[in-house]
């Protein structure tokens, strides 16, 4: 591992000559782009507990009407990517979104794809692609790339859900953007009862369908419910986890980024293998401690957290007589389209 030649190794006028044609010398920054062994990564290990995040939502609430909002979002970002860049992780945006009792948040479709992980609050519902898909809590809620979404709210309490899309990568490859349009015309059929059940799909005896994205619901008592029948039927399996898949394909539920959930059982630590992609974790139910690096985070209910990649996370249930269950949230996806997927132990 020999030294390298710096920039101010070169004379004044070559590194001029350089500039002025558009070129630049490798060898200065080649282990900057290029690193041994570990890629370098700006994404720090962030907790955003939602007892602190939830008083300043709720100021939003107060200081900015829809009308100026649009979309009433605090977006959870880390310090590392620095906060103006609204990444959680390199391909991940993390967003805390406050509907108030009678608003709306008007129709439009982007290119990002994006979930919803419902936190708080009764009463409202997003509607996707013309299916209108009620918000429970712990309920994960699809909006893939180009379908229609707006969302309303019957209730009277506040509804606040946690917003994942893949913005970073979508933005940095400049093919991001947002069409507005009219409110949408609710259409029968919906996702979440032709999937009601594991194992059984609709049969296609007239005709099959074309989505792309078939169930875009996915209620967490469903989610619970097999989570909860997993780890009593295999006393023996380790990592008790489900991942949200396109019912019809068996794949990832979304293009670029993962989406699980994952129970832990009373008392149980888990480490989870060191794999490249980020991940984020947000508590559903229980309590939970999150240990990677130097870092360990106490994740109360409707917390939220974020790691770095190649490193090994360890959780641990604080409670000794309760399961707790998470949402996690990763680049996996995506790393395997891009061939760098990695699971170093
Ligand atoms: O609800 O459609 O957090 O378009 C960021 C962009 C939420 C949304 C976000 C969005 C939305």
């Amino acid at each position: 591992m020999h030294e390298l030649g710096r920039l101010e190794d070169l004379p004044q006028d070559y590194r001029d000559a350089l500039t002025r044609k558009n070129l630049v010398p490798l060898w200065p920054s080649l282990r900057a782009v290029l690193p041994h062994n570990v890629p370098t990564r700006a994404t720090q290990a962030i907790h955003w507990p939602y007892a602190t995040l939830r008083p300043l939502l709720m100021q939003a609430g107060e200081l900015t009407p829809m009308e100026k909002a649009e979309r009433r979002v605090l977006v959870l970002a880390n310090p590392g990517h620095g906060l103006e860049n609204m990444k959680a992780s390199p391909a991940m945006y993390l967003g805390m979104q406050l509907l108030l009792p009678g608003e709306w948040a008007p129709s439009h479709y982007h290119s990002p794809n994006a979930v919803r992980m419902v936190v708080e609050g009764e009463g409202a519902y997003t509607t996707v692609d013309g299916e209108k898909c009620p918000m429970q809590r712990g309920d994960l809620i699809l909006t893939p790339t180009g379908l229609w979404h707006e969302h309303g709210h019957d209730g009277d309490q506040p509804v606040v859900w946690l917003d994942v899309l893949d913005l970073p990568i979508i933005y940095y490859t400049e093919t991001s953007y947002a069409v507005e349009g009219v409110r949408q015309q609710v259409k029968p059929g919906r996702g979440d009862q032709a999937y009601a059940s594991g194992g059984v799909v609709p049969s296609p005896v007239f005709e099959r369908s074309d989505k792309a994205y078939p169930m875009l619901r996915y209620p967490w008592a469903q989610a619970k419910a097999s989570l909860l029948a997993l780890a009593s039927d295999r006393a023996d399996l380790q990592a008790v986890q489900v991942t949200y898949v396109n019912p019809e394909t068996v794949k990832d539920a979304q293009n670029n980024l993962g989406f699980y959930a994952l129970m832990l059982r009373p008392g149980q630590t888990l480490r989870l293998p060191a794999r490249s992609p980020s991940q984020v974790f947000h508590l559903i139910e229980g309590a939970a401690e999150v240990q990677v690096v130097s870092k360990t985070f106490a994740l109360a209910e409707a917390d939220t957290c974020c790691t770095p990649g190649y490193e090994s996370v360890t959780l641990k249930n604080l409670q000794a007589d309760q399961p707790a269950f998470l949402f996690i949230a990763d680049e996996s996806p995506l790393h395997r389209k891009l061939g760098v997927y990695e699971n170093r132990g």
